[in-house]
């Protein structure tokens, strides 16, 4: 988050491929909205043992399954109308 913040990122994309590392995907979430800052980023998650419906759960802003997916989903998270994150909020 305070590489994020730094970086002036308008997106966080958080990768795990151990099941056991999935609960941190919920923390990085939670920390930017304790820190007021969650409507800043996309947070887009992915990775082995991640999917769909658990992107949902976590209040994730999308999920893909593989690179070129990822490519799509970051350019219409990114090309969203209306949408100003990263450096311009
Ligand atoms: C290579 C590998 C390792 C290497 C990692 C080397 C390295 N420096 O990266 C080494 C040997 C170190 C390793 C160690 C361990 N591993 Co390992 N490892 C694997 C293996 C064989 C391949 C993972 C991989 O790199 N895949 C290639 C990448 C490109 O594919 P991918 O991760 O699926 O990513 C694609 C998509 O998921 C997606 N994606 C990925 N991330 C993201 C993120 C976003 C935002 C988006 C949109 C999409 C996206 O796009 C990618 C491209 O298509 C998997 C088995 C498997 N087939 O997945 C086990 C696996 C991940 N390992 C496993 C385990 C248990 C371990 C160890 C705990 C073993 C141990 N007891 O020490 C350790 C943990 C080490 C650690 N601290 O993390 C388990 C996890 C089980 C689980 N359910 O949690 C697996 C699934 C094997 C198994 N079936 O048991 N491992």
């Amino acid at each position: 988050v305070e590489t994020a913040l730094a970086e002036n990122a308008c997106v966080i994309a958080l990768s795990t491929l151990m099941t056991t590392t999935m609960d941190a995907m919920v923390e990085v979430i939670q920390l930017l909205e304790a820190a007021k800052v969650r409507e800043r980023f996309k947070v887009i998650v992915g990775g082995g043992p991640i999917s769909q419906s658990f992107a949902d759960r976590i209040g994730a802003d999308g999920y893909a399954s593989g690179a070129p997916g990822a490519v799509k989903l970051v350019e219409e998270l990114v090309g969203q109308a209306g949408w100003r994150g990263g450096a311009s909020a």
